[in-house]
């Protein structure tokens, strides 16, 4: 056998984490995947579903070879075909489209399947671009949120998360590390040593809310109110920065107004805290130093998105949180990348919100969309409202090509499933959406069968096509130059070069650095805005009660055992949870008449679909769960995402996936469905 070696590699998932790998491989297969106890916030371990990698990587299912569509759409039928002729029918199918309907009668669908560099918004771009396709807006995960940071800050930037342990109170918000940044967890702990207390606002008994010192149960979609509140106590009591409103912010007679309505009382009323918890949060607020406010993703996927980050971003200015290291307010820090886009920022053609596939494909006129290219993405598991995207996809006249891992809800509608190789077999460049540390990710063992990584997938498509821009057919090590080629003073001395000996570099920004302290706003103003969004109308604030006793909130969110619909076939992690399910309150299910295990049909006027019922603390009375994203062919062929919505939040066009309103009945009940 030959000698094991080690090679770095990058976990490419959509995570916070971003964790270095080392990849250890006999230069045919990679033998097994390890965190790298080098990378100095990932340190070494890795979360419960990377530690099974090996199952993916390797699995039965994986897509080798490329596939040709032998039945009706959606029925799994397909031939093996050879890549030199499936690039020909594509090429001939797709000319004959470009001919009749133009350039924009191709969309393309993608998100962070794989988060590098290279895998989006590089080849691809280049080539939809010089094609003249539909440009597609990816909005579905943080583009209400990002919005929101861009409109108050100028930019996607908060503290260094290796500032976390100098923090004195942590305010988690509508996010659950234990889940989804388990790599916060012990800067958490450190904090916490030295004395720092932790609270969460999560509608949500969580097992973050569950560990640590305080938890406000919210209504769901009830933090507006709950942010404007505390900043209305918080001028009230006399205990915001005055000074660091007056020398950094803009917009201060703007924002009392909308915040004086929300008393104690009122607050209290519409998100169901106890007036006595807000009120100590708020002096918590008003007096503990350094204040992390850690907001998560999870706020953002309502249908006032923005409103609330900006309402929660102001709290961060009132209490000048910014002063100190380790203070201020983390969403993203995915803008401190100073990295050269490699494609242009706009084509001119017309531009799809992903949010809103499903109607794409139903509606879209002049031209329609003939053809759909997907890769990084399983758009029928994980778009809302996905009856409409399901019926889009089904359409024989729609030419449907999808590069692919795994056999997905997606690939089923494929007229074409082309191998995808994994990140561990392909060059990359990644930076993250939390912390500092830019990485090279290297080739560990050749993909298996014929799977090409994204970027060699899309100079097949522009040779397939004749294309002539030489930019078209670049390599990956010159990709990752050009990403790299700026002067910015955060890369310097950041090259291919430099990575191929040390490939985990930080940016050259101190962690010491307080943002809009000792760094320039990049507003149009140079302040930070404590005015609203345009568009949002945070006095209008308005969820509505439950109507009927048999109506629920529904939420979706993540689970250690998945990210997204991506682990939907690693046997292990199913093994606790094989079907998927709803949790419940257990005095709803008294209400209900609902007993543990027992089916239920979850419906409203988008899409009906069968649940098994669980006891569980985890929802609060009035609200079920149902962890995202399981894939469709589980339940007959839908999910979740059935009873989701495709409304755009408030400002940024983002997804509302957590405004979702239906009704639970007993499987055996006659009463009719949703009217
Ligand atoms: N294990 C795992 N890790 C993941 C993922 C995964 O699926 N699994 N997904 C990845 C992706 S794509 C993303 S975008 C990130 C997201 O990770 P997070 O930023 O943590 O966001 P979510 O998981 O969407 O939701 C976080 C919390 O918000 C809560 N929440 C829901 N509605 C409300 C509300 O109205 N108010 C408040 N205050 N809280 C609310 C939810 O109950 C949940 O506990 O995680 C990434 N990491
Ligand atoms: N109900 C509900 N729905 C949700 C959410 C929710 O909270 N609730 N969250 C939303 C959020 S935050 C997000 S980000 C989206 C995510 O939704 P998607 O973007 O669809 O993400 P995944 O389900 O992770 O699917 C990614 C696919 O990319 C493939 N892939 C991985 N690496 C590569 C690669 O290198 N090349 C190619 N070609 N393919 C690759 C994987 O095999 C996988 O099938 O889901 C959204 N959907
Ligand atoms: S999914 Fe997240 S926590 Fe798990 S290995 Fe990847 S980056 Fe790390
Ligand atoms: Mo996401």
């Amino acid at each position: 056998m030959a000698d094991q070696n080690v090679v770095h590699g990058v976990c490419p998932h959509d995570c916070y984490d971003t964790c270095g790998l080392d990849l250890y491989t006999d230069g045919e297969r990679i033998t097994r995947i390890a965190g790298d106890a080098g990378h100095p916030l990932t340190r070494g371990f890795l979360c419960l579903k990377v530690n099974r990698y090996m199952e993916r990587l390797y699995h039965p299912d994986r897509v080798l070879y490329p596939l040709r569509r032998s039945g009706p759409k959606g029925s799994g039928a397909y031939v093996r075909v050879s890549w030199h002729e499936a690039m020909a029918e594509i090429a001939e199918r797709l000319r004959a489209i470009l001919q009749e309907y133009g350039g924009e009668a191709v969309l393309p669908y993608s998100f962070a399947g794989n988060m590098g560099t290279l895998a989006g918004g590089a080849l691809d771009a280049r080539f939809f671009q010089a094609i003249g396709a539909t440009q597609l807006d990816r909005t579905i995960c943080t583009a209400s949120g990002n919005a929101a940071l861009r409109w108050v800050f100028g930019t996607c930037l908060g503290p260094d998360p290796e500032t976390i342990p100098q923090t004195r109170f942590v305010l988690l918000w509508g996010a659950n590390p234990m889940a989804t940044n388990i790599h916060q967890v012990p800067l958490l702990e450190e904090a916490r040593k030295a004395g720092a207390r932790i609270w969460t606002i999560d509608p949500l008994r969580t097992d973050t809310a569950a560990r640590y010192d305080r938890h406000l149960r919210p209504r769901p979609g009830t933090d507006l109110p709950l942010a404007l509140g505390l900043g209305r106590r918080l001028l009230e009591t006399g205990s915001f920065d005055r000074a660091f409103v007056e020398e950094h912010a803009e917009g201060f007679a703007t924002y009392r107004p909308i915040a004086e309505p929300w008393t104690l009382e009122k607050t209290a009323e519409a998100t169901g805290i106890p007036e006595e918890d807000i009120a100590e949060l708020a002096e918590h607020l008003g007096t503990v130093r350094p204040l992390l406010l850690r907001v998560g993703y999870g706020v953002q996927r309502q249908r006032r998105s923005a409103a609330v980050v900006w309402a929660i971003s102001a709290l961060s200015i009132l209490t000048g949180a910014w002063r100190d290291v380790g203070g201020g307010l983390l969403l993203s820090n995915g803008d401190a990348f100073p990295l050269r886009s490699l494609s242009e920022s706009s084509s001119g053609a017309r531009t799809v919100n992903m949010v809103q596939l499903g109607q794409a494909l139903l509606d879209l006129r002049d031209p329609p969309v003939k053809a759909l290219i997907v890769y990084n993405a399983n758009p029928a598991a994980t778009a809302p409202d996905q009856s409409q995207v399901l019926a889009g996809l089904a359409r024989e006249d729609l030419f449907t090509v999808v590069h692919e891992q795994m056999p997905t809800d997606t690939t089923k509608f494929a007229d074409f499933i082309l191998p995808a190789a994994m990140a561990m077999e392909v060059w990359d460049l990644h930076t993250s959406y939390w912390h500092r540390y830019v990485q090279l990710s290297r080739p560990a063992a050749p993909p298996p069968g014929e799977a090409v990584s994204n970027a060699e997938f899309f100079r097949r498509m522009a040779r397939a096509l004749d294309l002539t821009e030489p930019g078209l057919y670049d390599d990956d090590l010159s990709l990752i130059r050009q990403a790299l080629a700026t002067d910015d003073p955060a890369l310097a001395g950041i090259t291919l070069e430099t990575l191929a000996e040390a490939p985990v570099q930080k940016l050259r920004i101190p962690a010491a650095t307080r943002p809009f302290v000792d760094t320039r706003i990049k507003t149009p103003g140079g302040r930070l805005r404590l005015t609203p969004p345009p568009g949002t109308a945070p006095e209008a604030w308005d969820v509505g009660p439950l109507r009927a006793a048999q109506e629920f909130h529904l939420l979706t969110p993540s689970t250690r055992e998945t990210i997204k619909s991506s682990f939907g076939n690693v046997a292990s992690l199913r093994r606790g949870h094989p079907e998927p399910e709803l949790l419940m309150a257990e005095e709803d299910m008294q209400r209900l008449g609902v007993g543990s295990g027992e089916m239920v049909r979850v419906y409203n006027h988008r899409g009906s679909l069968s649940l098994k019922v669980v006891p569980s603390p985890v929802p609060q009375p009035g609200t079920v769960v149902s962890y995202a994203v399981r894939w469709n062919h589980e339940s007959g062929g839908r999910n979740v995402n059935q009873l989701t919505s495709a409304e755009l939040a408030d400002f940024g066009g983002g997804a509302t996936f957590y405004t979702t309103r239906v009704t639970v009945h007993r499987d055996d009940d006659p009463r009719p469905a949703y009217t």
